[in-house]
């Protein structure tokens, strides 16, 4: 028989003592808004929703019209559930905060709505990536020092990748599980059971158009991968949506970097809603995710905003990486 995500976390939640079912009921809102946003870009093509909206958002980037929509799907979903207190979004400038009655607003959730939707006109694979903390107990609803919490107090973590099929890739730190849309029933399926990431793999995943700007010791790992160097042999593979690029990497293995570049010299992904939910699923799937030299999940956020460096992927690749820059120039 199948077993839905419900199904999947209600199990886990059992063993977890007084569990409330806040947190089962905070999940149903994600899956909900991401079913509403799959609906929409499945039609994305057909209901004049392909295009800007003719804003910037914060990051300065043109909001396409399905960023916006994305945005308002979660914070609606997300914003009726009494043990919301914060959500933070890359296309808000302030976290969204509200003022729970005593004992409610238990979470704090952030969220890139849509991410890779510069591809979207071209009919590319976007996601909604999203991380769940705790909110802070001396904190009353929403202060920034529950919101920026590093990643390694992440309670779970996910990502919906809206591709072919439309999956949801999911942990709350006790392993990796993918869940499949089955469009006939409105369900998230199991489908990929306690996933692994291959220790090595066979491609590497980066912009290399912006090459001549990387910091040295990242034009040197590139040229290891090329030449093999590692005994393996790679295959270069970058579609410029993170959430696909990362899925590929996930399942196939190998390696995905983006390097702090002259434009953007603290590396252009967000490490709130990007880097962080995508480092806690690396790591429960035997990966390993770094800012360059130090762990993602160890770094202390000082905005919500803020950008990283990102190397994520196999053990192998990543190790290489590590060793690589410590070795004498
Ligand atoms: P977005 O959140 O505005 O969509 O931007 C992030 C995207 C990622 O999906 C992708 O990895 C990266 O930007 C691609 O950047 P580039 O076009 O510089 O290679
Ligand atoms: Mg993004």
């Amino acid at each position: 028989m199948i077993t839905t995500f419900q199904q999947h976390i209600l199990h886990q939640q059992r063993e977890v003592p007084y569990a409330s079912g806040d947190f089962s009921w905070l999940l149903s809102g994600l899956t909900l808004a991401a079913k509403m946003i799959e609906a929409k870009i499945r039609c994305a093509g057909l209901c004049n929703i392909v295009g800007t909206a003719g804003q910037t958002n914060i990051q300065g980037e043109t909001q396409q019209k399905l960023d916006v929509f994305a945005n308002e799907a979660l914070l609606h979903c997300l914003g009726v559930r009494d043990c919301v207190a914060a959500l933070v979004s890359e296309e808000n400038d302030e976290p969204v905060t509200f003022d729970r009655p005593p004992g409610e607003g238990k979470y704090v959730i952030v969220f890139d709505p849509l991410d890779g939707s510069s591809n979207i006109d071209v009919n590319v694979n976007v996601g909604t990536i999203f991380s769940i903390y705790r909110r802070k107990e001396d904190e009353r609803s929403s202060g920034l020092d529950s919101v920026l919490q590093p990643g390694n107090c992440q309670v779970a973590a996910g990502y919906v990748l809206y591709g072919p099929s439309t999956m949801l890739v999911y942990t709350a730190g006790r392993g990796v599980y993918g869940f499949t849309l089955d469009p006939t029933i409105g369900a998230f399926v199991l489908s990929h059971d306690r996933m692994q990431m291959p220790e090595r793999g066979k491609y590497y995943s980066c912009n290399e158009a912006n090459a001549a700007q990387f910091p040295e010791h990242y034009r040197s790992y590139l040229e290891d991968l090329r030449i093999s160097k590692a005994g393996q042999e790679y295959s270069s593979r970058y579609i410029g949506s993170l959430v696909a690029d990362f899925h590929r990497t996930l399942l196939k293995g190998g390696v995905f970097l983006y390097p702090p570049t002259a434009g953007h010299p603290e590396g252009k992904l967000r490490l709130l809603y990007e880097a962080n939910p995508l480092a806690l699923i690396a790591e429960q799937a035997g990966g390993l995710a770094i800012n360059g030299d130090e762990a993602i999940l160890n770094l202390q956020p000082r905005g919500i905003h803020q950008r990283t460096p990102l190397v994520v992927g196999g053990r192998s690749e990543v190790e290489r990486f590590l060793d690589l820059i410590r070795e004498p120039q």
